[in-house]
């Protein structure tokens, strides 16, 4: 299936091939990092080494979704956003950025941001408004619940049919509302609202929720809990675990691999590719 993604001042036609997002955190609090990126030069070299080791897009995050994370003023994710997407306007790289809410949605743009990654799928009030006059990509991910609460007892009578008609439910909105299609890419959301069993129910449904939907897929699963689960891990050694998981996504046809680990990730795809264009 021949994809394409208007991402701002780029546009991605993947070729069969799968993108590395890189993770670049600007919170003094995120889970695996542990906030060491938070100043403006370590976020700029953390991006530039990334970039370096085959990173096609940066996502770039001013706001823990880590369960229990305190919340962030409009002002504060502004002040750790907005110095970062004004230093890596010259990468030559997408910049995404994860945020949830409207008003720092149009400030990002405004500021050349090229892509939103919304882990509320643009259901605030004013995010679709902030949204639709650019031509930024946009990622809508799936959440069940919010974050202080999502992994209180997750339930889903059929979690791969509520997920597609969530996504689905959203892509009509969005269009509806005058959102041009090849601007869009959707997300299961692991992690989000869903057990372990969920979440790799979800995996390994990756390939329907392609083929319902029509759209790119982009995963998000690096170190987070459902690779410890399996893999019996905590979250600094769960590297191997997540690129079995990233080749599992790729694997089913996702576009787009969001992870920490940017080097080992390109490598272990640029294999796995290698085998799977041989037939
Ligand atoms: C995701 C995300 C994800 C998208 C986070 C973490 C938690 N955005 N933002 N998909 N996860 N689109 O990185 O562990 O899975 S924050």
């Amino acid at each position: 299936m021949r994809q394409y993604l208007q991402c701002g001042r780029f546009g991605f036609t993947f070729d069969s091939k799968a993108v590395v997002m890189g993770i670049l955190n600007v919170t003094p609090d995120s889970f695996s990092d542990g906030g060491s990126f938070n100043k403006l030069e370590f976020a700029i070299s953390r991006a530039e080494e990334m970039v370096a080791a085959g990173a096609g897009m940066i996502d770039i995050g001013g706001e823990s979704t880590r369960p229990g994370a305190p919340s962030v003023s409009i002002v504060d994710e502004l002040d750790r956003v907005m110095p970062v997407v004004y230093a890596l306007q010259g990468l030559e790289t997408p910049l995404s950025i994860d945020t949830f809410k409207p008003e720092v949605m149009r400030e990002v743009l405004l500021a050349g941001a090229d892509m939103i990654n919304d882990i509320n799928g643009f259901r605030a009030p004013g995010a679709l408004e902030a949204v639709r006059d650019s031509d930024c990509g946009l990622c809508i991910m799936h959440m069940q619940a919010t974050p202080p609460t999502m992994q209180q007892e997750p339930h889903y009578d059929d979690v791969l049919a509520e997920v597609i008609a969530f996504l689905r439910e959203r892509v009509d909105a969005m269009t509806a509302f005058g959102i041009a299609r090849e601007r869009i890419c959707i997300d299961p959301g692991f992690g989000f609202g869903k057990t372990v069993a969920h979440n790799y129910t979800l995996l390994a449904g990756i390939a329907r929720i392609k083929r319902e939907l029509g759209l790119p897929v982009l995963a998000g699963l690096s170190r987070k809990s459902m690779i410890g689960a399996v893999v019996g891990r905590p979250v600094e050694q769960r590297l191997a675990g997540s690129l079995g998981g990233a080749l599992a996504a790729v694997a089913q046809g996702a576009r787009i691999v969001r992870v920490h680990d940017v080097a080992e990730t390109v490598d272990a795809i640029k294999v796995w590719q290698t085998a799977s264009l041989i037939n």
